[in-house]
């Protein structure tokens, strides 16, 4: 015990010291570890990520108040979610305004939110990175396309990529336009309402009663994607939370300070996590440095298992999770989850949503905006190190696209 305190002291420590070096050598101390937790060889040592699924406790790790008022355990069941007093919800040291919530899912439900984001939130009028490069009638069904092909098992023969397993982002409601770094009023289709329901209950539930679902990026990670530095900032109001649901494969997740010279915690994000950036860290930097994939042949997370309420039946369809009563989870059937869990198998999938304007807000008229520079379709890539590619000259902010290796 005394040990492992003096080590952790000892590490603080180092880590300072590593920090303020880093600063005079030129190099940030979030870039610095960005680099080290992405490093393939030698494989990074992951003591340091805190992991808030394990009832072990951190000195970082705090608990926090939710409301469980806010949302009835019939709401929340309707959504798929466990009754708000049974959340595990913590805060970290350092960073008011931060919440985790460890998987308030129940057993099964993660399997609608992951079906949506590949089968049905993809589908147009969202957007999605495809779009930048191909014709509206080649993405159409980007599901239809690639489905029958993730059904077959492996081959051993290297098959080209199906558009499922090319899709990097898909944006919701107000669309975010990654040339400008803007959403606009002319740019906007209806946020889906189970989506806008759930991101209501877990708001309300963290004291924000009032927020509204406005625009969300999904992004789709492989085993070897990795999302740049940056803070979201795009959104005209800064008072409502930015949150962000995590399925499938886990992540390491950098949570940093306002500057780039603060060096960020890691911690790690598993499916059905969900984090809650409000307040002083709503402006944070942050970036997702590595997905570890479970090791090949390993069964899916067990929160992702077809067991328990509102799970695929023998049937193929999902159980109401109350008997008779309408749910916003739909029915996956057992033909659709196949293909889900063999992408989930290696992947994750990331839903953040924001509020766009506070109340009675509206976008500034076109003139008055800055101008920037254009030309830049497909989005924001980071390069090896989580910087941009492209825009060296604007302030990195904005490398919010998941890239491979
Ligand atoms: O994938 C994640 O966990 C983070 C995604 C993110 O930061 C974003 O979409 O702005
Ligand atoms: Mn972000």
């Amino acid at each position: 015990m005394v040990r492992s305190f003096f080590n952790t002291v000892e590490r603080s420590f180092v880590m300072a010291k590593m920090a303020a070096t880093i600063g005079e050598h030129g190099e940030d101390a979030f870039r610095k570890l960005f680099k080290f937790y992405k490093r393939r060889s030698p494989a990074p040592d992951l003591s340091d990520v805190i992991d808030f699924s394990k009832a072990a406790k951190h000195e970082k790790v705090l608990t926090t108040e939710l409301n469980p008022a806010a949302v009835s355990d019939d709401e929340a069941r309707r959504a798929g979610l466990r009754p708000v007093k049974d959340w595990r919800a913590f805060g970290l040291l350092g960073y008011p305004g931060f919440m985790f919530i460890s998987n308030p899912f129940m057993p099964g439900s993660q399997q609608h939110w992951v079906k949506q984001c590949l089968k049905t939130y993809p589908q147009k009028p969202n957007v999605c990175n495809l779009d930048m490069h191909m014709a509206p009638t080649d993405t159409q069904d980007i599901w239809g396309k690639s489905a029958d092909v993730l059904r077959k098992p492996a081959s051993r023969i290297r098959e080209p990529k199906t558009l499922l397993e090319k899709l990097r982002w898909v944006t919701l409601g107000y669309h975010y336009n990654w040339d400008t770094k803007t959403y606009s009023a002319d740019h906007n289709t209806p946020f889906p309402s189970d989506l806008q329901s759930l991101s209501g209950h877990v708001a309300a539930a963290c004291q924000f009663p009032v927020f509204k679902a406005e625009a969300g990026i999904l992004n789709y990670y492989r085993s070897d994607s990795s999302l740049g530095i940056h803070v979201d900032e795009s959104e005209l109001d800064h008072t409502q939370p930015l949150l962000s649901f995590s399925f499938g494969q886990s992540a390491i997740f950098l949570l940093g300070g306002t500057r780039r010279e603060d060096p960020p915690t890691a911690m790690y994000m598993h499916s059905g996590d969900v984090m809650v950036m409000s307040g002083h860290s709503r402006l944070l930097y942050h970036a997702v440095p590595r997905v570890i994939p479970s090791p090949e042949g390993d069964p899916l997370h067990p929160s992702l298992e077809a067991e328990g309420l509102g799970s695929v039946s023998d049937q193929g369809l999902i159980q109401d999770p109350i008997q008779g009563e309408t749910t916003l989870i739909q029915s996956v059937t057992k033909e659709d989850w196949a293909v889900c869990s063999r992408y989930i198998q290696t992947s994750r999938v990331n839903m953040t949503i924001r509020q766009v304007l506070g109340p009675g807000q509206a976008f500034p008229s076109k003139d008055k905006r800055t101008e920037t520079v254009m030309g830049y379709t497909d989005g924001y890539h980071d390069s090896q190190d989580g910087e941009n590619v492209g825009l060296k000259r604007r302030r990195s902010s904005d490398a919010r696209n998941p890239v491979n290796t």
